[in-house]
């Protein structure tokens, strides 16, 4: 069977329609919603970009890979902050076994389209197993969406560019350029099994969209909608018609009875300000990108397997990114590839999503700052979340079954549950070789600096 992976960036759990948005129009996805299994508890392996496409890629823990952190901000970490954050692989190193190599040796055409955020030139798709690439490069973000999609007008005045596309006009848009080179993937390989990464970069910022439609979200908002940026509205409506063009084309060649597709973001919705506007909420989650609060970790998530999945099922068991290497191998019995692996196979899942997996935890680890956090760890077990601060050791527990948008902290309540739970998490750490930060010496507070 083909693969088509649809990876959203940035988007959030609760920002597609079938996902709860009551101000968001994304009726290609909540229509795939409808043939495919939804997840509700489908978790991405860390909260920010090169990290979960790492994992995503090699079936381990962003820990275990030593790379927790994006490319550039692994490059320059801030300076002064209490903590050094720990050190982080800018680079997917070549010796591990991607996914697309994996398909690649078993006879598939391999394509990337799209944001690939994984590393320098030697690190690119083509290096990694992926006969093609088309716009996958060392940068996180398009410095505009629109015709050149080159320039240095966000990122700190960077020059940077989308490589792989036709000659493009003033007025086009790269979601439907890259949409373009996906479909092109899609009719050339039409008798031959294909991997197809459809990775664009929306809905990352910048946040940009076609005047048109934010113009029709700007008249749509009222008081009660939870949404409330018409210019990500837009960008993520245009997304959401770019993935229908795609399913269509499967739909209408019959590839859909052969194509596996799978459809989740890298980590959870971006919460802070683009150009003095909240970008978006993970409501009724706490917090977004950057955290490990649920906001921050929690993605929407679809998969279609033809002869295997049910259509419209929904499926509440925790899953993760490190789960699709070994899912995706299993289903089309790909050779092992990777010996070590943090995820597990969601196959039988699929036929059953009611089932339970096998009792396990899922832990998360971010060493590093982000406006959202300070370094961090974390720790899902059963209901059960714990978040262990890295900088002072401060604990915090939540029951998620209760308490979904970790509101209540019961680590004084309950200090058996969160030391056995810190255990746990500590011991995954050593296991995996998770680095950690270190106290900054010359860390100077605002009072030392200013004085008395
Ligand atoms: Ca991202």
């Amino acid at each position: 069977m083909n693969v088509l992976f649809v990876l959203a960036d940035d988007l959030g759990w609760s920002d597609l329609a079938c996902y709860g948005s009551s101000y968001h129009e994304t009726p290609n996805l909540d229509e795939f919603a409808r043939t495919a299994v939804r997840f509700t508890n489908a978790y991405a392996s860390a909260p920010v970009c090169s990290p979960t496409r790492a994992a995503l890629l090699t079936g381990k823990s962003p820990a275990r890979l030593g790379m927790t952190t994006w490319h550039e901000a692994s490059m320059d970490p801030p300076g002064n902050k209490p903590m050094r954050p720990a050190r982080s692989e800018g680079n997917l190193p070549l010796s591990e076994i991607s996914l697309a190599k994996l398909y690649w040796q078993a006879g598939y055409y391999t394509a990337h389209v799209g944001k690939w955020h994984l590393g320098t030139a030697g690190y690119y798709p083509e290096a990694h197993g992926f006969d093609l690439n088309v716009g996958g490069t060392f940068w996180g973000a398009p410095q505009t969406y629109f015709h050149p999609f080159s320039g240095d007008r966000h990122y700190g005045g960077e020059f940077r560019y989308v490589p792989g596309l036709p000659h493009s006009k003033p007025g086009d848009y790269l979601p439907d350029l890259l949409t373009d080179a996906a479909l092109e993937v899609i009719n050339r390989n039409a008798s031959a099994p294909f991997f197809l990464n459809y990775w664009c970069h929306s809905v990352h910022t910048p946040i940009e969209a076609p005047a048109g439609l934010v113009e029709h979200f700007r008249r749509k908002l009222e008081p009660g909608h939870t949404h409330r940026n018409p210019a990500y509205a837009a960008m993520l409506a245009r997304y959401d018609y770019n993935v229908g063009r795609l399913l269509d084309r499967l739909r209408t060649t019959g590839l859909d009875r052969n194509t596996i597709v799978i459809f989740t973001s890298d980590n959870g919705g971006y919460t802070e300000k683009f150009e003095g506007v909240p970008v978006t909420n993970n409501l009724p989650l706490r917090s977004g990108k950057g955290s490990l609060y649920e906001g921050g970790l929690r993605v929407p998530l679809m998969i279609r397997v033809p002869g295997v999945t049910q259509a419209g099922a929904v499926c509440t068991a925790p899953v993760i990114t490190t789960d699709f290497y070994p899912t995706l191998r299993a289903l089309n019995g790909l050779p092992a590839g990777t010996t070590t692996l943090d995820g597990v196979s969601l196959a039988g899942l699929l036929s059953q999503p009611q089932t339970a997996l096998a009792e396990r935890d899922l832990c998360f680890h971010f060493p590093h700052y982000y406006p959202t956090t300070t370094p961090v760890s974390s720790i899902r077990s059963g209901s059960w979340k714990l978040l262990e601060y890295l900088d002072t050791g401060r604990l915090e527990l939540f029951d998620l079954r209760e308490d979904p948008g970790e509101s209540v902290d019961l680590v004084t309540k309950l200090p058996d549950r969160a030391r056995l739970l810190r255990t746990k998490l500590a011991d995954w750490r050593n296991q995996v070789g998770a680095r950690l930060p270190t106290v900054n010496p010359d860390f100077k507070s605002k009072i030392e600096r200013t004085g008395p």
